[in-house]
C-alpha cells in the first residue's frame, strides 16, 4: 500500500460504492440502499438538513426522502468544514438508527410483581411524563432541586440540562469530560489561556509535521481531520506516531515509536530536553510569550534521551531525531492534544507537556500549528434568568477537583452514595444520551450509586443497558426525525448547521425537546418554554443572525465571516493570552497556586502482574462507543470486537486465531462474555487491545447482544487525575480463561 492509500473519504454519487476505506482493510462501502426497497432516482428524493449524532463531530449533512416518506440515503453537505460533503461510514449508515426494529417504542414504566420479579410495562406519555414530574415536586419538596442530578451527553442532553437548570439544580456531569478530554482542557487553558475545542483547531492541512501521541485518527475516525491528515500525507508531512500499537495512523507515518504503555510523559519530557540543551527550540517565540523557561530548562536538565530510553523503551537517537523532524518543521507542526486523555491519572500533566512541547516550536496560532478557531454565539431566546442554586456539581464535596471545569461524572456517583457521606447528596437522576453502564469504569461503583438513589428516568433511543435501570424509560425520536439546538463550533470559517426533521419520528417517540418542555410545564415552568414548537426558537435566534428557518431549511450550512482577525498570528505581533502572566506558561502559576507540579515530570506507574497484561482500548471506524453497535447497517461492517494478543503470548498460552476466551482482571472481575483472540505482532507483548463499545448484555438488543466483550468491565481501577477528576482507566491488567466462566466467577467471588 502506499501513503496516498490513507483512508480517503471520497465524494460519493448515488447508488456508488461511496467511501474507499483500502487502508483501513474494511469492504467497499456503500449507501446501505440494498436494506431498502429498490432504486430511486435524484428527482424523486427530497433533502432534508440535519447533522449527524452518530458521534461529536456533528457533520452537517442531507437526508434524501423519497415519496413514501422513507429516508433513502445521509450524505454530506458540500459547506460544512466538518465533512467537506463527505460522510464517514457511521454517518452514512446513521440511517440505521432510525430504521433500527429494536427501538425504543413507546415511554416504559418499572413495575414490582408480587414476587418481586421486576418488568417494564408501556405506558402512555401522560402517564410517564407525570411520573417523573411528580418525582422532580417530591425531590424539590423534601431535599431542594439541587437533589435532581443529571447525565448529559450530546444535544439530547442539553434539552434536559436547559430543564434542570429551570428547576433549580446544576448537578450535572458528561461523560465528554472526566471519561474524555477534560485534561486537555484543563492543560491547555493553563498554558494558553484558551481551549483547543472541538473540532480541535489543529492546521493539519497545512502541517509539515503532525505528531500523534496515542491518537490513532483513521480508527478514531473525526471526520474534517482524517480528511485533513489524509491531505498531510499527499504534501509530504512528516507523521510521527506514539503508540504501543501498530496503528493505523503509525502505519502511515514515517516514524513509529512504540512506547512502553504509561510512560509517555518521559518522551515528552526528553524532547523538551533536546528541543532546549541541542538549542532547536523557536528562541523569538519562546523570548516574547513564554513565561517560565529558565524553570523549565532547570526542571528537564536531566530528563536526557538516555534518560528516557531506560523508561519509554524507544531509543536515544530516534528521540533525537524525532525532535530534530519537529524543529525541521516548526513552526507547521501539529501536536495533536488528543481527545480521550484519561489513561493513568496524570494525564492533564501529560497534556500540559504536549502543551509546552508546542509553545517550544512556537507551533501556537501559526498556519501549519493550531490556529484561532472562531465560532458564533447563538442568541438566547428570551426567557427568565434561572434560579439561583444552594450547591451545584463543583460543591458535591467541597470543590475537590478545583481545576476542573464540568461536572465529574464518577464525582456524580459518589454524591449518589449515602454511605460515601458527600456534603451534599444527589437522590435521584435524569439521564440523556449516554450508556453509563458501558461509559463509565468501576461498574461496582455505578450499580452502588444506581440502587442508592430513589428514582432514575432515561431518555435514549434505544433499549441500551443505561435503559434496564430505570424507573421510566422516554423514547426519543432519532436525530433524522427531530428539530435540534442550532449547531454551533468554533471553525476557521464561523458556521452553523440546521437539524431539522425529516420524517415523522416513527413509533411513539418524541423529540427531546417537547419531552423536556412537557416535563417543564407539568413543573409550572412554562416561562423557560415558551414555545409550542421547538422551530419557533431556532426561527427567532436564526433571525437575530440574519438567516431564517425558511433560508437553513434550503442551505443546511451558513457560514458568516471572521470578526476576531487573522487565522494566524502576525509575525512579532503583541499578543495577550488569557493566563495569570498574560503569557504561554510553561511553568503553570495556576497548578502551582493549587499545589500542583507547576511543570511535569513523569511518575512511574504500575506494572502488569506475572501473567497479566496491560488493557489497552480505542475505536474502529465504522463505531462510535456503545450506541452504534446494533445499528443495521454498522453492524453489518463489524458485529464483534476481538482481543489483540502479540504472538508470543499467544504461544505461551496457547491461544489460536479465533479461540474464544473469557478476561479476567486484577480484581478478578470477568467479562460477561467471551472475546474472540486475533494474534498479531501489531501489539506488544506487555499489552493487550480491544476496541471498546462492544458486548452489550441487554437481550433486546437483536444483532448487540453478546457480540464481543466490555473493555469496561474489565476497568475496576480508577486512577483519579488530582487536578481535574478524570478518570484514569488504564491501570487495568488481565489474563485469559479458556475454560467455563460460570465456574471460575464462583472462584472469583470466594
Ligand atoms: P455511548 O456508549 O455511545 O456513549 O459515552 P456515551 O456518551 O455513554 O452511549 C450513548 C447513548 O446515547 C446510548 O445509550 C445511545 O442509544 C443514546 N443515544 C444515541 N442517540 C441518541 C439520541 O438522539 N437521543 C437520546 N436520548 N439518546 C441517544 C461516551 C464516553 O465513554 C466518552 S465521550 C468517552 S471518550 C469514553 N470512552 C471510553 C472508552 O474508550 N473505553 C471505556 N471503557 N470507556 C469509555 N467511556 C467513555
Ligand atoms: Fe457522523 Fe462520521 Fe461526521 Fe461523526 S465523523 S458526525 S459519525 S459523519
Amino acid at each position: 500500500k502506499t501513503r496516498r492509500d490513507f483512508i480517503k473519504i471520497s465524494t460519493v454519487g448515488v447508488g456508488a460504492a461511496a467511501i474507499s476505506y483500502k487502508a483501513l482493510g474494511s469492504k467497499g462501502f456503500g449507501l446501505f440502499e440494498s436494506k431498502l426497497e429498490g432504486p430511486v432516482s435524484d428527482e424523486d428524493l427530497t433533502p432534508y438538513p440535519t447533522y449527524c449524532e452518530v458521534c461529536f463531530w456533528k457533520c452537517a449533512a442531507w437526508a434524501y426522502v423519497d415519496k413514501k416518506g422513507r429516508i433513502r440515503k445521509v450524505l454530506g453537505n458540500k459547506n460544512d468544514p466538518h465533512c467537506n460533503g463527505r460522510l464517514c461510514p457511521r454517518g452514512t449508515g446513521g440511517v440505521g438508527m432510525t430504521y433500527d426494529e429494536d427501538r425504543l417504542k413507546t415511554p416504559l414504566i418499572r413495575e414490582t410483581r408480587n414476587d418481586g420479579t421486576q418488568y417494564f410495562r408501556e405506558a402512555s406519555w401522560d402517564e410517564a411524563l407525570n411520573k417523573v414530574a411528580d418525582k422532580m415536586k417530591e425531590v424539590k419538596e423534601k431535599h431542594g432541586p439541587e437533589a435532581f442530578g443529571l447525565f448529559n451527553h450530546g444535544t439530547p442532553g442539553g434539552q434536559f440540562h436547559h430543564l434542570l437548570r429551570a428547576y433549580g439544580s446544576e448537578s450535572n456531569a458528561e461523560p465528554a469530560f472526566a471519561n474524555c478530554r477534560g485534561p486537555r482542557m484543563s492543560a491547555y487553558f493553563s498554558t494558553f489561556g484558551a481551549y483547543v475545542g472541538s473540532p480541535e483547531s489543529t492546521d493539519i492541512r497545512d502541517t509539515k509535521c503532525l505528531v500523534l501521541i496515542g491518537s490513532h485518527i483513521g480508527e478514531n475516525m473525526h471526520n474534517s481531520q482524517v480528511q485533513e491528515m489524509s491531505e498531510a500525507i499527499d504534501n509530504g508531512a512528516t507523521i510521527i506516531t506514539v503508540d504501543p500499537r501498530f496503528s493505523t495512523a503509525a502505519a502511515h507515518s514515517s516514524f513509529w515509536l512504540p512506547i512502553k504503555p504509561a510512560t509517555d510523559i518521559a518522551l515528552i519530557m526528553a524532547w523538551i530536553h533536546v528541543l532546549i540543551y541541542e538549542e532547536l527550540f523557536d528562541k523569538d517565540f519562546v523570548e516574547r510569550y513564554t513565561f517560565g523557561f529558565d524553570q523549565l530548562k532547570e526542571h528537564v536538565k536531566n530528563m536526557t534521551p538516555e534518560w528516557a530510553y531506560g523508561i519509554t523503551d524507544i531509543e536515544p537517537e530516534q528521540i533525537r531525531r524525532t525532535a530534530k523532524e519537529m524543529a525541521g518543521a516548526a513552526p507547521a507542526v501539529v501536536i495533536h492534544p488528543g481527545r480521550h486523555l484519561v489513561w493513568y491519572g496524570d494525564d492533564t500533566q501529560r497534556a500540559r507537556a504536549m502543551a509546552i512541547l508546542s509553545a517550544l516550536l512556537g507551533a501556537w496560532g501559526k498556519r501549519g500549528s493550531l490556529y484561532f478557531a472562531e465560532g458564533i454565539k447563538i442568541p438566547e431566546y428570551p426567557q427568565p434568568h434561572y434560579p439561583e442554586t444552594k450547591w451545584g456539581w463543583r460543591d458535591w464535596n467541597g470543590d475537590k477537583y478545583p481545576l476542573a471545569t464540568m461536572g465529574i461524572t464518577t464525582e456524580l456517583l459518589k454524591a449518589s452514595i449515602p454511605r460515601l457521606n458527600y456534603e451534599h447528596q444527589v437522590k435521584a437522576w435524569l439521564i440523556a444520551g449516554t450508556n453509563l453502564p458501558l461509559a463509565m469504569p468501576d461498574k461496582p461503583l455505578f450499580k452502588e450509586a444506581a440502587a442508592a438513589v430513589e428514582f432514575i428516568a432515561v431518555m435514549d433511543t434505544m433499549p441500551m443497558e443505561v435503559t434496564g435501570y430505570a424507573d421510566v424509560v422516554f423514547p426519543e425520536a432519532t436525530y433524522l426525525e427531530r428539530y435540534d439546538v442550532i449547531r454551533s463550533a468554533a471553525n476557521r470559517e464561523p458556521n452553523i448547521a440546521l437539524r431539522m426533521p425529516a420524517i415523522e419520528p416513527k413509533y411513539d417517540s418524541k423529540p427531546g425537546w417537547w419531552i423536556a418542555k412537557q416535563l417543564g410545564e407539568r413543573l409550572g415552568l412554562h416561562d423557560y418554554f415558551n414555545y409550542d414548537d421547538y422551530a419557533e426558537v431556532i426561527d427567532w435566534q436564526l433571525k437575530k443572525l440574519g438567516t431564517s428557518l425558511e433560508e437553513m431549511k434550503k442551505i443546511g450550512v451558513k457560514k458568516f465571516p471572521r470578526k476576531s482577525g487573522p487565522l494566524y498570528m502576525g509575525e512579532g505581533e503583541d499578543f495577550e493570552f488569557n493566563t495569570n502572566t498574560g503569557k504561554i506558561e510553561l511553568y503553570s502559576v495556576d497548578f502551582a497556586d493549587h499545589g500542583f507540579d507547576p511543570i511535569p515530570k513523569y511518575t512511574k506507574h504500575p506494572e502488569p502482574p506475572a501473567n497479566f497484561y496491560r488493557l489497552i482500548y480505542g475505536r474502529a471506524p465504522m463505531h462510535t462507543f456503545s450506541r452504534t453497535i446494533n445499528n443495521p447497517n454498522l453492524s453489518d461492517l463489524m458485529s464483534e470486537n476481538s482481543v489483540w494478543v502479540n504472538p508470543k503470548v499467544a504461544d505461551l498460552w496457547g491461544l489460536k486465531k479465533g479461540q474464544e476466551v473469557w478476561l479476567k482482571n486484577q480484581d478478578g472481575a470477568i467479562t460477561t462474555f467471551p472475546v474472540k483472540i486475533r494474534v498479531t505482532e501489531r501489539i506488544r507483548w506487555d499489552s493487550v487491545y480491544m476496541v471498546h463499545g462492544f458486548g452489550h448484555a441487554n437481550k433486546k438488543l437483536s444483532r448487540a447482544f453478546g457480540r464481543g466483550a466490555a473493555d469496561t468491565e474489565m476497568i475496576t481501577n480508577v486512577m483519579v487525575d488530582p487536578i481535574m477528576g478524570g478518570t484514569g482507566m488504564r491501570g487495568n491488567f488481565i489474563t485469559f480463561l479458556k475454560e467455563d466462566p460460570a465456574l471460575n466467577r464462583k472462584e472469583a467471588k470466594a
